[in-house]
């Protein structure tokens, strides 16, 4: 078990507790003992093995022990027995958008519901407007919540960040099979799409039926689903399933480029290679006229055999692509070292963990030339927002510790909340002295779209504003996109010449590839920047790099890809 899923039991712990009533203290010593658990920069399981988990700070003896617990079972028994007293549906209900444990509470006891469709029902019918603390409004705000995430897309899928970190996983042990020569990942996951249906692997064997025993019997898989002469799919755990496809050497190039798809770009593919007389499938191109097969063991070559640049993965979806190719005008795509500083920084002043000095240190080890130091503003209040006076001291801090350091320049910023009523939560007095303002939604996430485009619409109209951060306000597993109208936001952004970005978060990877790719053929500037808690985070740049390449973002589409002269000029910082 990972650090982030021990830090999620122990969120679920604490909502159930308190769906349950308990008391209060008890529900935030599992939130606090998570957070510092999300925040830890080494895992759990490396300081179980050193002894050390009795050092962590700031989470009792208890919990220490139900780390401990975890990391030997996966689970820990007080968990499992609040699980089994629970309505399942429950935990669903608590996990809608603007639905905690105390109205889950509230719908189980004096409606009896157990469930999403109950309670999706109840709302329809008019049940929960009648009950204490509830009305109209609060009904249509749920039933708008379940609709849209009966709609949401990425269910049953998984973030892209797990599926690297699973096929890596893989890969390493399947290196050490003698029948297989090669693996490379496939599907979705070469392609970098945000979220993965499954992993593909393709592996280079002689001896396929011998590998795909090797692989049916790897150290974690916990079923396997599938199991043929030359390939396989099993089960992993967290619902992940892993199909793998054994392939000779001569046609390692066909069965790699049929098996990245996406599947639209393979149809138009074969049709362009039927107008040439030839069709195309996993195995090479077969002459339609003569029947000979033509074998691909190279990947390039079936693209330079119609006549096509050999296209990056990442755009492989049927998106213009193809006749981009053969216009000959595919875009530069970005890549991680286009990148020259980092625009959302937390430090220990808000919710991050480390001071302003170690992450600096760790943007100038990654050679970055700047970093804007955001902490969360008064409002978002869990996650200990400066007050006016602490960010004016905030200011003074940045600038003191950017005067002693010559390796890179740190810009004062902050993540500034836009408020439910759409008005920013710091003055404009307090604003014109940052050098990088971002605004953000955080609360009131189930606000109408009109309601809900309209407040980041004054932000975005604020002339002290730069940065638009994560623009739609999803995570994965947790919620789906606010509603928002996402065409308005791009074409007030580039009104008003503001910067939309791509949060880089494993977990929010937002904007999306098909926004960020609206927001650049609509001439708006993109941020990629990583929301940085803790320096490891930092890191997850390529993960927003992925998403630029499949939004066909070129360099001069970001601002931070800018040398620090020509930030400041942009934002008119004097540095
Ligand atoms: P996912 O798994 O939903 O994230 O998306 P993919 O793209 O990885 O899809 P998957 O795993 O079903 O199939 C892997 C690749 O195999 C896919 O990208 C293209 C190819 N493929 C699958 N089904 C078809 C098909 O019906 N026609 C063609 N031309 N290619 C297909
Ligand atoms: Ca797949
Ligand atoms: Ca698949």
């Amino acid at each position: 078990m990972d650090n982030i899923r021990i830090a999620e039991m122990f969120n679920r712990m604490a909502r159930l507790l308190e769906f349950k009533g308990e008391n209060q203290f008890k529900t935030r010593a599992y939130t606090n003992a998570a957070r510092t658990i999300k925040g830890l920069d080494e895992e759990l399981q490396v300081l179980h093995k050193e002894a050390k988990i009795e050092d962590i700070p700031g989470v009792g003896k208890i919990l220490k022990g139900k780390i401990v617990e975890m990391l030997e079972t996966g689970t820990f028994e007080s968990y499992e027995k609040i699980v089994e007293e629970v309505p399942p549906g429950i935990i669903e209900i608590m996990n809608i958008p603007g639905i905690g444990p105390k109205k889950a509470r509230l719908f189980y006891e004096k409606l009896g519901v157990e469930s999403v469709d109950e309670l999706k029902k109840a709302a329809k019918d008019h049940r929960i407007r009648r009950l204490p603390r509830m009305g109209e409004k609060q009904e249509e705000k749920i039933l708008r919540s379940i609709i849209r995430l009966e709609e949401d897309k990425d269910q049953g899928r998984h973030p892209l960040a797990l599926g690297m970190e699973i096929a890596e996983e893989i890969k390493d042990e399947l290196s050490s099979c003698p029948h297989i020569k090669k693996v490379t990942i496939a599907g979705s996951l070469r392609r970098k799409r945000d979220t993965v249906g499954d992993i593909d692997l393709i592996a280079i064997s002689e001896e396929p039926e011998k590998a795909v025993a090797f692989f049916t019997n790897m150290k974690n898989v916990e079923e396997v689903l599938e199991s043929g002469i030359s390939e396989a799919s099993v089960l992993y755990p967290e619902n992940f399933r892993v199909d793998i496809r054994m392939v000779r050497k001569d046609d390692f190039g066909s069965m790699m480029q049929h098996f990245t798809g996406s599947k639209e770009h393979n149809i138009h593919l074969r049709e362009l290679a039927l107008s040439k007389g030839y069709r195309l499938n996993e195995y090479g191109f077969t002459n339609e006229g003569t029947g000979n097969l033509i074998p691909c063991d190279q990947e390039k070559s079936i693209y330079e055999f119609l006549g096509l640049d050999h296209l990056p993965p990442e755009i492989r979806e049927d998106r213009g692509e193809i006749e981009a190719s053969l216009r000959g005008h595919l875009p530069q795509l970005i890549e991680k070292e286009d990148i020259k500083g980092d625009l959302h920084v937390h430090s220990n002043w808000s919710d991050g963990i480390n001071t302003i000095e170690e992450l600096a240190e760790a943007a100038i080890q990654r050679g970055y030339e700047y970093i804007a130091i955001t902490d969360h503003s008064q409002s978002t209040v869990v996650a200990n927002g400066l007050s006016e006076k602490r960010l004016l001291e905030h200011i003074d801090a940045v600038e003191r510790i950017n005067d002693k350091c010559d390796d890179i320049s740190i810009l004062s910023g902050s993540e500034c909340d836009i408020k439910t009523n759409g008005k920013l939560d710091y003055s404009n007095d307090i604003l014109e002295r940052l050098d990088i303002v971002i605004v953000a939604v955080h609360a009131g996430l189930e606000q109408s779209r009109r309601k809900m485009t309209g407040r980041i619409v004054s932000a975005l109209e604020n002339e002290y504003v730069d940065i638009v951060a994560h623009p739609t306000g999803r995570k994965f597993g947790k919620r789906p996109p606010y509603d928002v109208d996402i065409e308005t936001i791009i074409s007030v952004a580039k009104d008003n010449d503001k910067v939309l970005e791509i949060n880089s978060s494993p977990w929010r990877l937002d904007l999306n590839d098909i926004n960020a790719k609206k927001a650049k053929e609509n001439g708006v500037m993109l941020a990629i920047n990583t929301d940085t808690h803790a320096i490891d985070h930092f890191d997850n740049i390529i993960f927003g790099i992925d998403v630029a390449r499949r939004a066909w973002i070129e360099p001069s589409d970001v601002i931070n890809t800018m040398n620090l002269k020509q930030l400041c000029s942009r934002f008119g910082i004097s540095k």
